[in-house]
């Protein structure tokens, strides 16, 4: 199976001014394209050709010999997600199952978004900042660079890439005000709310 890159579900003017069309392009159109060319290009002929992309990413966690598969499955797993969770006119506060998890596992909406705003402003350098499903509640985590919490038990329902390539051209170094924005502004919570149907099953 070759892994190929998904449209974006929006145009590319669609989440300005919170990410620019320049962002979009660059991000989607050459960053994540190259993470699934590289992909393709690696698993050629290997045991992993023909296994599903989620199969991948936790097959080559922890193998220094996979290292590169692993980065560049993950990074393919986390931005097709980023992808499908924004919209424009998005933010605030969700509705359904999600806000009704997001309360049992942290009170309120709003500390779930500090502790959100806070994992992807302390990722060290790259990385992504999740709302994720554990068992049978959600947590806020963190990973560095490709890393996805499926390989940590977890499934990802809302991501953040909080890589510089994310970012740079809209905010400079403003991280926290990128992070701000999208939580306020892009976050699709009809799309989070399909991603936690499916993980809960
Ligand atoms: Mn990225």
């Amino acid at each position: 199976m070759t892994f190929k890159l998904s449209d974006l579900p929006y145009d590319y003017e669609a989440l300005a001014p919170y990410m620019s069309s320049q962002t979009l392009h660059l991000h989607h159109d050459k960053h994540h394209q190259t993470y699934v060319t590289n992909l393709n290009n690696l698993i050629e002929g290997t045991d992993l050709e023909g296994k599903s992309l989620e199969e991948i990413v936790k097959a080559s966690y922890g193998d220094p010999a996979k290292q590169g598969i692993f980065n560049n499955s993950g990074q393919h797993w986390n931005h097709e997600l980023f992808w499908r969770i924004m919209k424009k006119g998005g933010g605030g506060k969700p509705g359904g199952e999600v806000a009704r998890r997001i309360d049992d596992a942290f009170g309120n909406y709003d500390t779930f978004a500090e502790q959100f705003k806070t994992a992807a402003a302390t990722q060290f350098g790259s990385g992504w900042a999740w709302l994720a499903v554990s068992g049978d509640t959600l947590k806020v985590v963190k990973t560095p660079n490709g890393e996805n919490p499926l390989v940590h038990d977890m499934v990802p329902i809302l991501g953040i890439d909080v890589w510089e390539h994310a970012y740079y051209l809209d905010y400079q170094n403003r991280r926290p005000e990128y992070v701000a924005a999208f939580l306020n502004n892009l976050v699709n919570w009809e799309e989070v709310e399909k991603e936690l149907q499916n993980a809960i099953g």
